[in-house]
């Protein structure tokens, strides 16, 4: 069994943290995972503040674990988020795509956990220095919004800057992750990837097929022109973007129109002439479907075993 530190702080069996996936993470698959024992995230994303509460309370009938809402912070929805998560008294708040540092005071007065996601040892540290319990230090492998530097890099360097716990993200779908981003430092893992197949997680079939379909060269970042840099499976709807990216009779306007609403085609509609498939780098191990608790069942009794056999390499 892998324990950490963080299992007590967060109230969880096992340190696996759901990724709080825009327009797919609902109270359905947040609470399979907190059932299974990990820690379920629903995403805020753009849902207003009413809709927000919908799924929290959704996700409290169907589990009396504790579970999670992840806030990113692009959405015009983010100061009612706020709001609706210190009133739910929801236990653990993360973020995204920003810096949370404006909202945190009134989360944690509100009794919540609150774990950003960082993409650098500064973000980290401004967190800890707020009162975060933990960052998530989360690689550019990961799907969707993406920092800079690689999981590999950025955890044992945050790792090295904050004494709060640190959990990892960005590649990891399997037991070998999973110890890997244990010997980095962090003491969780957060996945996103691996629970897109999952069988509670809504998404269309479409998405699902496509990620068990792809191979490790098939995601690409889009834009990085506008300053928010995506990772998506490449479709010629994602490959027409890179190349007008590129393009200077393209205005930045036109560029986002382009953009406008296009994951939200690919998780609800499985559309895949116009949807973006935000997914990592790892798709090309994520070949099986499963449910919740098999995947963080699978996913930590192979990293209990690889820790337990690691004496090998030491002579
Ligand atoms: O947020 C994510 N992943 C996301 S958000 C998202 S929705 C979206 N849709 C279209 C365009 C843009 C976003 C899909 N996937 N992951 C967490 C994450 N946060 N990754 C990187 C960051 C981040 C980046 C900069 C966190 C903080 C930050 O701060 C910059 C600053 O202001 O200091």
């Amino acid at each position: 069994m892998i324990k950490s530190e963080l299992c007590e702080v967060l109230g969880i069996e096992y340190p696996v943290i759901q990724g709080g996936m825009a327009w797919i993470a609902d109270a359905t698959l947040a609470a399979a995972v907190s059932n299974a024992g990990g820690l379920g995230m629903i995403s805020a994303m753009n849902s207003n503040g009413e809709q927000i509460r919908e799924q929290i309370q959704k996700a409290k009938k169907l589990t009396d674990k504790p579970f999670g809402v992840n806030i990113m912070l692009m959405s015009p929805f983010v100061r009612e988020a706020v709001d609706v998560v210190c009133e739910e008294h929801v236990a653990v708040v993360s973020t995204g795509a920003g810096n949370p540092s404006a909202y945190m005071q009134q989360m944690i007065d509100a009794g919540i956990k609150v774990m950003p996601v960082v993409p650098s040892v500064a973000l980290a540290r401004m967190a800890e220095k707020k009162g975060a319990v933990a960052v998530v230090a989360e690689g550019g492998e990961s799907g969707g919004h993406v920092g800079d530097l690689t999981t590999m890099t950025l955890v044992p360097q945050v790792a090295d800057a904050v004494k709060i716990p640190v959990v990892a993200a960005g590649g990891i779908a399997d037991g070998r992750g999973m110890a890997a981003a244990l010997m980095l430092g962090a003491c969780a893992i957060q996945m996103g990837t691996r629970f897109l197949t999952a069988e509670e997680c809504p998404v269309h079939e479409n998405y699902k097929e496509k990620v068990l379909k792809a191979k490790d060269i098939e995601t690409l970042v889009t834009g990085k022109r506008l300053g928010h840099p995506v990772r998506s499976l490449k479709t010629p709807f994602s490959k027409m973007f890179f190349q007008k990216e590129y393009d200077s009779s393209v205005t930045n306007e036109e560029l986002e129109q382009m953009g406008a609403g296009s994951l939200r085609m690919a998780a609800m509609d499985g559309n895949v002439e116009k949807g973006s498939f935000m997914c990592g780098q790892i798709a090309g191990m994520v070949t099986e479907r499963g449910t919740c608790a098999e995947i963080i069942k699978n996913v930590t009794a192979e990293a209990e075993l690889i820790l337990r056999r690691a004496d090998k390499w030491v002579k």
